[in-house]
């Protein structure tokens, strides 16, 4: 490890800036070298400060050289201020004053690609959380909230379009001769919203009248070769801005909205005030080059940053412990449009499986966190999905508990009561309670502890009485610095299921009805429903009403009724998700003990069922058809065996497609679209289905599928058909597999986008030598280790690959850590997203978490970044 460990910082120690930054002034001499920032910072005492010193002490980074530094106009000589540690400190200023300071910053050298940095021929930035500290020195936390204006002075032929927040106010020429262009945005904002992007830009422009019937223009940016991608972001955008104003009477603010598409960047996008920064990978799309996911992933992202206007910029996080405010309503927003866009219950099973799969194992891991942390060493490392994706869901029991109608209430409150302020998730919550007249105190527990919790639920009929009672126990796992666990307040949405698949009715509370919220607050509670006909079977967690796992000892029996019969979609796909998971597990269980594997399975009964059923939306179908993955498979597993996951999902895979091989051939050749490309749900729908259809037909061995896997990559129009017959063609090891793949990099290898897709297809592929192939591909000329997504591909596409990166002689784990090694320095934010699959080593069977133990240990003698060692060293503690 580094000499000096990092340290951690805590929630409990929050208190409030000693200053404030009233105007910020920035000035930005951009040039291929060195680009000069001069910052005129408008401070004052925070008179709600109890430090009474007038000591200033501003955030900095190690690549920001200081010029000069000048107090109302008056140079500090070296004894009036000391800059070390990334800090400058200002010894005594006046109780209001204008701090002037000039630096200078290369942002052509910065490959961490945080603050300003060069994409391509564009600079741009990444301020969120702490970027801005590399551009210039400033009070670089989220509660100070400032209004922004903002000179960029640059070569005109480089830079004919170059952007800041807000509204252009300015514009000429320089002495020198170059352009300047000056912007301002009138609303107050932390500094990690700030954005600069300038660069030789191709834009698509549009407009929207808003609610108010006030006129925005809308712009989005890209490099010439792509702007002809950019019409369903746009499109995307304007059905966002409406919904917002629909379902949460939120109306945009500025009378500009712009978005820009940058092909190297650490994450998906980013919301700065009116000047979205996107990962290109977010943002276009054209039938040819891009995939139903991927559309869908587009519409989601512009949503989302979009979104954050109010739920992130209006209203802010005072501290980042408080990230999950933003992020987690933000991410329940996206996430509602989709749904309303779309189909709610697919929309649903495919967060709901995402979230089960990778969050449902960090928080079994050692990274393991409330969705309000009590404490970190690297902010960008809680970026996670526990912030993300369980915070959406402690949004959503919120809105189940109130319902449509009092959530909305309670959010009119929080954005009237908050507008302009960094506030705290108990501000939030409190608008809630205060909205409705409601106590939501034990359910304020849901962010601060850690883990998933477990409910366990036995029943019993009464014959004689028509009564039926559901005891259910509920149980947090310990979790890092959490051994011990309160009850919490779970809202457990129940119906109950005839013999004959009817909905039972009950009377609960006095009330009859056929559906009911259950209110699960203590550790265990008995529910009798009255009046209940006959026996039923509980269908549990409709809708997944809590991020709790639930264990009911279904008999198969019971979850092929309930895959057929249960009104509420979202529970027909879990019980057959369940279904699989105990078939999967059997036959893990005989590869292990060396047994034969069986050769059938209730599955086939049930998909058989659901095939002949045409009356079902397709794209239910295909996910019911998706056999649990192997991510969620080893999520769920005791000790993780991934050769045995593997083995035990193709056997299950190919019963299926032999018995059924009739019905995917039908259901693959009725689910064809003969209209021209459209990402909307319909056809999707359609295609989701054809080509999961496709796989199993494959998968029975079929000649006849075979050839017409090869037809469909010939044949296809759009990208969806094309990359699924080519997956195909490559998971089974077809005798054209090498011949498409190469067929498939000539024909798209001008297209990045389209490229890093073959890169993740190709290290994914599943052959003798798959290692050695996965470093070939590093040296490939397509590949760049500085652009994140290529690295994300290759090495996404590397963990998919069992064999390759599970090999018993560690030789898969010792490659990654090689990686994260090499990045550690370079870009520690991808580094230490890297490690993710490492920190699993416990879960792991033994022989494998001995290997990716000692890897760990190899890499924490590494001189580490802050990154890097807090993953490193919380996996080893
Ligand atoms: C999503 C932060 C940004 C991880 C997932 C995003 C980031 C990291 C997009 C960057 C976002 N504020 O909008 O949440
Ligand atoms: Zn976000």
């Amino acid at each position: 490890m580094a000499e000096q460990k990092p340290s951690a910082i805590y929630l409990k120690d929050y208190t409030v800036p000693n200053f404030l930054i009233d105007k910020t002034e920035l000035t930005f001499d951009l040039d291929e070298t060195q680009t000069i920032v001069t910052s005129r910072l408008h401070l004052r005492r925070n008179p709600e400060s109890k430090v009474q010193t007038s000591a200033l002490v501003l955030d900095g980074g190690e690549d920001v050289k200081l010029i000069g530094v000048a107090i109302d106009e008056y140079a500090l000589p070296e004894q009036e201020y000391t800059n070390k540690d990334d800090k400058l400190i200002i010894t005594a200023t006046p109780n209001e004053f204008v701090l002037t300071c000039e630096t200078m910053i290369e942002p052509q050298n910065n490959t961490k690609l945080e603050g300003l940095y060069r994409s391509s021929s564009m600079f741009c930035t990444q301020c969120e959380a702490e970027g801005f500290r590399h551009i210039t020195y400033y009070l670089d936390r989220p509660d100070v909230m400032s209004i922004f204006t903002t000179t960029i002075i640059g070569d005109e032929s480089r830079y004919p379009v170059m952007l800041s927040n807000g509204n252009e106010i300015e514009r000429g020429k320089t002495e020198e001769g170059k352009t300047f262009v000056t912007w301002h945005d009138p609303f107050k904002k932390p500094a990690y919203l700030f954005a600069l992007v300038a660069g030789d830009l191709e834009v698509l422009n549009d407009n929207f009248t808003t609610m108010s019937g006030r006129d925005v223009k809308l712009q989005i940016f890209t490099e010439k070769h792509n702007i002809d991608k950019v019409d369903f972001a746009m499109d995307s955008l304007k059905r966002s801005m409406k919904w917002d104003e629909e379902v949460y009477g939120r109306e945009y603010d500025l009378d500009i909205f712009m978005i820009v598409a940058v092909d190297d960047f650490n994450m998906g996008a980013m919301e700065n005030k009116g000047l979205n920064i996107f990962n290109s990978s977010c943002l276009l799309a054209s039938p040819e080059t891009t995939t139903d996911d991927a559309y869908l992933r587009v519409e989601a992202v512009v949503a989302h940053e979009y979104f954050h206007n109010w739920s992130g910029n209006r209203v802010t996080c005072r501290d980042w412990f408080q990230l999950s405010l933003k992020e987690g309503f933000t991410v329940f927003r996206d996430q509602s449009f989709s749904a309303d866009t779309h189909s709610d219950v697919v929309k649903r099973v495919e967060d709901v499986s995402f979230l089960k799969t990778a969050q449902f194992a960090e928080d079994a891991g050692p990274m393991s966190h409330p969705i309000r942390p009590a404490s970190f060493i690297e902010i960008s490392n809680f970026y996670t999905l526990t912030i993300y994706e369980k915070g959406a869901e402690v949004v959503r029991m919120i809105h189940t508990l109130l319902g449509e109608e009092g959530f909305r209430k309670g959010s009119d409150l929080y954005f009237e009561r908050h507008d302009g302020q960094a506030v705290t998730c108990d501000d939030f919550v409190k608008a809630m309670e205060d909205a409705n007249g409601v106590d939501l105190s034990q359910f304020k527990r849901w962010y601060s502890q850690a883990g998933t919790p477990r409910l366990t639920v036995t029943d019993s009929y009464d014959e004689q009485a028509q009564t039926y009672s559901l005891t259910i126990q509920q149980m947090t796992p310990p979790t890092p610095n959490q051994p011990t666990k309160l009850a919490l307040h779970i809202p457990v949405k129940v119906g109950l299921v005839g013999q004959s698949n009817e909905a039972l009715s009950f009377t609960f509370d006095g009330q009859t009805q056929d559906e009911v919220v259950l209110h699960v607050n203590d550790v265990e509670q008995t529910f009798v429903f009255e009046n209940v006909m006959s026996k039923p079977v509980p269908s549990l967690l409709r809708g997944f009403s809590a991020p709790v796992k639930l264990d009911y000892d279904y008999s198969t029996e019971q979850l092929l009724q309930l895959m057929s019969g249960d009104p509420d979609g979202f529970n027909r796909w879990s019980a057959s998700q369940q279904l699989a998971v105990n078939e999967l597990n059997k036959l893990i269980e005989q590869y292990q003990n060396g047994a034969q594997f069986s050769e059938e399975t209730p599955l086939v009964e049930g998909f058989k069922a659901l095939l002949a059923d045409e009356s079902l939306d397709p794209a239910m179908v295909a996910l019911i058809l998706g056999l649990p993955s192997q991510a969620y498979m080893s999520e769920l597993a005791d000790k993780i065996d991934p050769q045995a996951i593997k083995a035990a999902r193709e056997h299950l895979r190919g019963i299926a497609a032999k018995a059924l091989e009739v019905e995917f051939k039908h259901v693959y050749e009725s689910n064809a679209v003969s209209e021209a490309y459209q990402a909307n749900a319909e056809q999707i729908a359609k295609r989701s289905l054809k080509n999961a259809a496709l796989s199993y037909w494959v998968a029975s061995g079929s000649d006849e599928a075979k050839a017409a896997v090869v037809r469909q990559y010939r044949n296809a129009d759009n990208m969806t058909d094309q990359f699924a017959a080519l997956s195909c063609v490559v998971h089974f090891n077809l005798a054209e597999a090498d011949e498409l793949l190469n067929a498939f990099f000539e024909q798209w290898k001008h297209e990045a986008l389209v490229v890093n897709k073959w890169l993740m297809l190709s290290a994914a592929r599943e052959q003798e030598n798959g290692l050695e192939q996965v470093k070939a591909l590093m040296e490939h000329p397509s590949f760049d280790i500085k652009n994140p997504n290529k690295l994300r591909s290759v090495i996404g596409g590397l963990g998919q690959n069992v064999d390759a990166f599970h090999n018993l002689d560690g030789s898969g784990y010792a490659f990654l850590a090689d990686q994260i090694i090499l990045l550690n320095k370079r870009n520690p934010q991808i580094a230490s997203r890297l490690c993710t699959p490492l920190t699993r080593w416990q879960r792991m069977v033994p022989a494998l978490a001995e290997k990716m133990k000692g890897e760990l240990e190899r890499i924490a003698r590494e001189d580490l970044s802050k990154d890097v060692y807090e993953v490193v060293s919380k996996s080893l503690a």
